[in-house]
């Protein structure tokens, strides 16, 4: 039996991919909600590195898993050491070692964690319905049934009430101010969070809102962020790589892409990790990245899953390799409502995003992409739906790619038959307004009328049959034939 990655088992590691930190020496300095591969493959990352490159040692992670214990069973074992997999052409092994605090989301350390004045920064990474919010308005879900049960005091079991239950721990015994980081796909997410903790709080008794409201208007800051790298869930042939090229078993490896970028708006309330030596961009506004991330990156990533998915690929890159000009022509058609920041070469920036699309050594699966569309179409797709609508205009590919995730949904099948299941917190919703229809224009008017999704774009005439006559088109020839004649038209 092959040993586990540990600190013990330090010396085996090869020199060229030992951590560039001893994590003995750190102490905690953020606090980081939602351990996930994307975590560990990125902010982590960076702050490993800045660690190294600046000298510090009290940034260490306290690593707060969300939903389940498990990724801490996997890496408390291994004292919070795993591999960082960069695969392209060739494949590129590094251990990382800034977590150094392993914890539950339901332990009681959490709360601790939180008011602890040596914690600086709170990140996050929980995913787009981590959140519990409405996507079209970005207020919280406040008729949620757990976001409820937190607001009357038990012990947090959503981010945002763990989030402010922490706060208001931390407003009690320091007062300390804190940095809150969301480094997740939501438009302006760090002011989308702020308004997140002021409607929890709102939900609180008048006693427990008095001094916690005003205090975290100044002492808390809320900074937005673009975060980017693409990280594919591991798989088991992953770890058994990188058992193969350690000699150690890891169980908390996983694989990036070599890309990455992290884009920082620099409203800090207190000191921060030196992000900046090690490539982050700090800026005062993040908007214009944010809009070309999101909608070129994001948008197309999710048209790619859902028509992909239809046409029975499985990865992004063998679907990139057949349609890339339907994933040009789709992002042209999103810039025509998106301002590009003076000197961007947006020309390049497209290019790099087809390249890294087609990396096929990342085996970046269509289904990752396509789970929980509901929260994540309203700001890929569903704006340059919106704003190109406003402006008179038809936007065909952007409307193909939405009628493909209303092709998915409906049909509950690929274009062969082959059953689809895809993970959607919205789920309940979608079926009960669907009702059993399978019509194509029946299916997109009860489809439109998901306010939470599309707002208030039910209501366009026109837009309704061109969701229609793509819709038809997709059911009667398929993803492929529809591509073709988008790509004809
Ligand atoms: C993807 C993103 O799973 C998804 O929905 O679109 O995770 C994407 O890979 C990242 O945002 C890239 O930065």
């Amino acid at each position: 039996m092959r040993a586990r990655l540990s600190i013990a088992h330090w010396d085996q590691i090869p020199a060229a991919a030992k951590p560039e930190i001893d994590p003995r020496d750190l102490t905690v300095g953020i606090v980081h909600l939602g351990l996930g591969a994307f975590h560990r493959a990125h902010q982590a990352v960076y702050t490993e590195r800045a660690m190294a490159a600046s000298g510090e040692s009290q940034w260490g992670i306290c690593g707060v898993s969300q939903r389940s214990r498990s990724v801490v069973d996997d890496l408390q074992p291994q004292d919070g050491l795993y591999t960082v997999v960069e695969r392209a052409s060739s494949n590129d092994y590094r251990v990382r070692a800034p977590l150094r605090e392993l914890i539950f989301a339901r332990d009681a350390a959490l709360m601790q964690w939180l008011a602890a004045p040596s914690t600086h920064v709170v990140s996050l990474t929980v995913t787009e319905k981590g959140y519990r919010h409405d996507p079209a308005t970005r207020r919280l879900n406040v008729h949620d049934e757990e976001v409820q049960a937190d607001a009357a005091g038990r012990p947090a079991e959503t981010v945002v009430g763990q989030l402010v239950r922490g706060l208001q721990a931390r407003y009690r015994e320091s007062g300390a101010p804190l940095t809150v980081v969301s480094c997740d796909n939501l438009t302006a997410n760090g002011a989308t969070l702020r308004g997140l903790v002021g409607d929890f709080c709102a939900l609180l008794p008048p006693d427990e809102q008095s001094g916690l409201v005003a205090w975290i208007a100044h002492s808390i800051s809320f900074p937005s962020t673009v975060v980017d790298r693409i990280v594919p869930a591991t798989t088991a042939s992953d770890r058994s790589d990188v058992a193969h090229f350690l000699g150690l078993d890891d169980e908390g490896a996983v694989v990036a892409e070599p890309f990455s970028q992290w884009v920082i708006e620099d409203d800090f309330a207190a000191t921060r990790p030196a992000w900046e030596l090690v490539g982050a961009i700090l800026t005062d506004d993040v908007a214009p990245f944010e809009a070309l991330k999101l909608r070129l990156l994001n948008g197309s990533h999710s048209a790619i899953a859902y028509l992909g998915l239809l046409a029975g690929y499985e990865y992004v890159a063998d679907f990139v390799e057949g349609h890339a000009a339907y994933v040009r022509a789709l992002m042209v058609e999103a810039l025509r409502v998106l301002t590009v920041p003076a000197d961007f070469d947006i020309g390049a920036y497209q290019e790099q995003l087809i390249g890294r699309f087609a990396n096929s050594a990342l085996r970046h699966r269509l289904t990752q992409i396509a789970t929980d569309g509901s929260q994540k179409l309203p700001l890929r797709l569903v704006g340059t739906i919106t704003q190109l609508r406003a402006a008179g205009d038809e936007p065909a590919l952007s409307v193909l790619g939405v009628a493909a995730w209303m092709r998915c949904v409906s049909a509950r099948h690929d274009d062969t038959g082959r059953s689809l299941q895809l993970d959607d917190p919205l789920e309940p919703r979608i079926v009960e307004v669907l009702g059993g229809s399978a019509e194509p224009a029946a299916v997109v008017e009860r489809l439109l009328g998901l306010h939470e999704v599309f707002g208030d774009l039910g209501d366009d005439a026109v837009l309704r049959d061109l969701f229609a006559a793509a819709l038809t088109e997709l059911t009667r020839g398929g993803a492929l034939a529809a591509l073709r004649n988008a790509m004809a038209g």
